[in-house]
């Protein structure tokens, strides 16, 4: 079998960097940072049933510190670690209800940042995978004073890098530029500390056999999506009917469905409209990812990538996998009329 190359995601940022004599290099330190951040969260999730033996949530642990939530850890890891480079103008996170400005007299420079610092995070406790997702943009404001709202408020298409971190069985770093350079993803080595490229070039199939949704809202979704999942549920592909997997961490399951293929729906339903994730922190880079693997992400009818944001924690609802799947899913949601 042959070796892979020996490529750690420092050399391979440089070397993509190479590639666009236009670039400045702040992207390419911007990801570095993040892959940074990401180990040093990566640290704490790892010891995160550690928690009754080195003191609760809330508590002063044995060194007399107060024991953060690892949302808020993470949350204030990001922040710490990316507000002092120069790059950014404007922040948001999941976690903050409001942009997050620079620290004053720090350089103000011409990228946005939006993360989710720890999705899936009620999933912590059982020891289930969760992740940081991440979203990059340009700001279209003007000037070079502090970035806005509307630094913060652009379509997804518009993402200049997006990715994410899966602490899984091992802590996995997956990015995309964007423009055609396609998905790469890095495995944390514990032992050397970084991050060695592990899926070069990563394609989604152009049709899978997972299915991947929360069946326990069955009764409150849009009657197309009833007879989606039916149908894939009462016919045989190559002699199989399609697996339900569902983690319940959208890291998580986006993950399986880049390197397996197959679906991943969080719907709109009778209560929530426009379903749970959020547009900003989580669909939009999802999305970039996907469609850079070769994949497709709407929210039942239209892209993703093409949504006009409104506020900063809108939701939408988001079908997102192999491309065949998510048209065959369309489909059914323009037969089925959205009735509920
Ligand atoms: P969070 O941002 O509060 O962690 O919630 C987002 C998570 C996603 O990771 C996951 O896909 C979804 O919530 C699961 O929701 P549900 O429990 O309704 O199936
Ligand atoms: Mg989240």
């Amino acid at each position: 079998m042959a070796t892979k190359r020996f490529m750690t995601l420092p050399r391979h940022i440089m070397e993509g960097e190479k590639e666009h004599p236009e670039a400045t290099g702040e992207l390419s330190t911007i990801l570095l940072q993040l892959g940074l951040a990401a180990k040093l969260i990566s640290l704490e999730v790892n010891k995160a049933g550690l928690a009754e033996i080195l003191g609760f949530t809330g508590d002063e642990n044995v060194h007399g510190e107060k024991v953060k939530k690892l949302d808020i850890y993470a949350h204030e890891m990001l922040i710490k670690a990316m507000d002092h480079g120069g790059h950014f103008c404007v922040m948001a996170s999941e976690e903050e209800e409001d942009i997050i400005h620079l620290p004053p007299n720090q350089k103000i420079g011409k990228y946005v940042l939006l993360f989710d610092p720890l999705d899936g995070s009620s999933n912590i406790d059982a020891n289930i995978s969760i992740g940081t997702i991440f979203s990059i943009y340009k700001r279209i404001s003007q000037g070079n004073g502090p970035g806005t709202r509307e630094d913060c408020l652009q379509p997804g298409y518009k993402q200049v890098a997006a990715g994410y971190v899966v602490y899984g069985s091992s802590t996995m770093l997956v990015y995309t530029s964007g423009h055609g350079h396609g998905v790469h993803g890095f495995t944390l080595d514990p032992a050397f500390g970084e991050f060695l490229l592990s899926h070069d070039g990563i394609k989604i199939p152009k049709q899978g056999r997972i299915y991947s949704l929360n069946e326990g809202n069955y009764f409150s979704w849009p009657q197309g999506l009833k007879n989606y999942i039916k149908y894939l549920q009462s016919n045989l592909f190559e002699g199989k009917p399609y697996q339900a997997r569902y983690v319940g961490s959208m890291v998580a399951d986006i993950h399986r469905t880049l390197l397996y293929g197959g679906i991943f729906i969080y719907p709109g339903d009778k209560r929530n409209l426009k379903g749970k994730l959020r547009l900003m922190y989580e669909c939009n880079p999802m999305a970039l990812l996907m469609e850079e693997a070769g994949g497709r992400a709407t929210d039942g009818h239209s892209r993703i990538l093409e949504i006009q944001p409104e506020a900063l924690h809108e939701r939408t609802p988001i079908y997102i996998g192999s491309e065949d799947d998510v048209l065959l899913v369309e489909k059914f949601l323009r037969d089925g009329a959205d009735r509920y």
